[in-house]
């Protein structure tokens, strides 16, 4: 992966990649469960075409009985149903310094949606799982060619973490049939993880003797500062607070106006590692910090609710901040360590926010 140069501009395939990979708007944290359309989006390839009539999804490998399922197969079988946050190991890349040239996020690639499914761990246990199993590899229906090497993108995970409680093959986002760009007719969600992990048009399942060293897992998704380095893989979603920006938008900046008053501050926050369990917020660009009230979870792998009051008399330009801390003792740093990729840059969200006569009027 490459840098962008120094006060480097957004490249030609940056914004390419941008415009097909869409964030979620920050005004969409105001629900619970995210609407399909407006959930991220992050396709690395195309979006393949699937017939669903012919579709198929093989269990094989390290198996006592190799499995073959059509769609309709995999929805007669038990079905769960839960809310899931899943946010892009690549959120906040565009904000470090030098850039990696890549999906360029600023901060909007998360969304919550209620996947339906039947769970991995029932359906490998029915295959049988080999005493020699190590990892297993989920497979995509969709080709490309990324860093010189042609692949259908694919990415293993550990076998404990394949059998987790929550894994879910999923075959519908918020009541509906997954749409295309989602992965129709079949994906993967995996709770508490980064998005990558998650594969979408699944179309095949081994369970590995041998860890995989295909790309995604040994080149793509390492915190590394040089390409010589091996580097950690990238798991679990560090945590991270996100606010409504509150008022009325510019349209080009984004900054925000809001007359004075008192004003409910309202937004999300999540972590992988744990429940969240305190939120702060910061009117004053991360120097004084106040305890945001939390709301319940809808679920152990969903984003949890916050809300602050905040009451500003004076008129005058105020930089906004929330940071989340979770169970396991990680907080949001104020500036998150640099990696080549540009993997998990949970640094603090800033708002910048203009209190003073409300320019479009209440
Ligand atoms: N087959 C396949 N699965 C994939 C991807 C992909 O490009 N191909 N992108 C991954 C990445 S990097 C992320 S962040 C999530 C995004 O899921 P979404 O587009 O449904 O939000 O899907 C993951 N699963
Ligand atoms: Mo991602």
């Amino acid at each position: 992966m490459a840098e962008a140069g120094p006060g480097g501009g957004i490249t030609r395939e940056e914004l390419q990649l941008a415009a097909r990979n869409h964030g979620t708007p920050l005004e969409a944290l105001a629900s619970e469960i995210t609407p399909v359309g407006l959930h991220y989006l992050l396709t690395h390839y195309d979006v393949p075409a699937i017939d669903p009539e012919a579709w198929r999804l093989r269990v094989e490998g390290e198996v006592e009985r190799e499995l073959e399922l059509s769609l309709d197969e995999l929805r007669r079988r038990p079905a769960h149903t839960i809310p899931v946050t899943i946010e892009c190991a690549g959120n906040g890349r565009a904000q470090l310094d030098p850039r990696p040239l890549s999906q360029p996020w600023l901060v909007e690639a998360v969304g919550t949606a209620e996947w339906k499914g039947v769970s991995l761990r029932e359906l490998l246990d029915e295959a049988g799982v080999g005493h020699d199993a190590v990892e297993v590899l989920l497979s995509g229906l969709d080709r490309g060619v990324e860093g010189g090497v042609a692949q259908a993108y694919e990415r293993s995970l550990p076998l404990a973490d394949a059998l987790g409680e929550e894994v879910l093959l999923a075959y519908e986002m918020n009541g509906d049939p997954l749409p295309p760009q989602h992965g129709f007719p079949v994906r993967v969600v995996v709770p508490g993880w980064y998005g990558m992990t998650s594969v979408k048009w699944l179309g095949r399942i081994t369970v590995l003797a041998e860890p995989f060293d295909g790309y995604q897992n040994s080149w793509a998704y390492r915190f590394r500062q040089s390409k010589d380095e091996d580097g950690e893989p990238v798991t679990r979603i560090q945590p991270r607070a996100l606010m409504v920006p509150p008022g009325v938008p510019d349209f080009m900046s984004r900054e925000r106006h809001l007359s004075p008053g008192e004003h409910e501050l309202r937004g999300r926050a999540w972590s992988g590692w744990g429940p969240i369990e305190l939120v702060e917020v910061s009117a004053d660009g991360g120097q004084t910090w106040a305890d945001a009230e939390l709301g319940a979870q809808p679920g152990t792998a969903a984003w949890r609710p916050w809300s602050w009051r905040w009451p500003v008399d004076s008129e005058g330009t105020y930089e906004l901040c929330c940071r989340a801390h979770d169970a396991a003792g990680n907080v949001q740093p104020l500036e998150a360590p640099w990696n080549l990729g540009g993997y998990a840059n949970n640094a603090v969200q800033r708002v910048v926010v203009h209190v003073g006569t409300d320019p479009a009027g209440d």
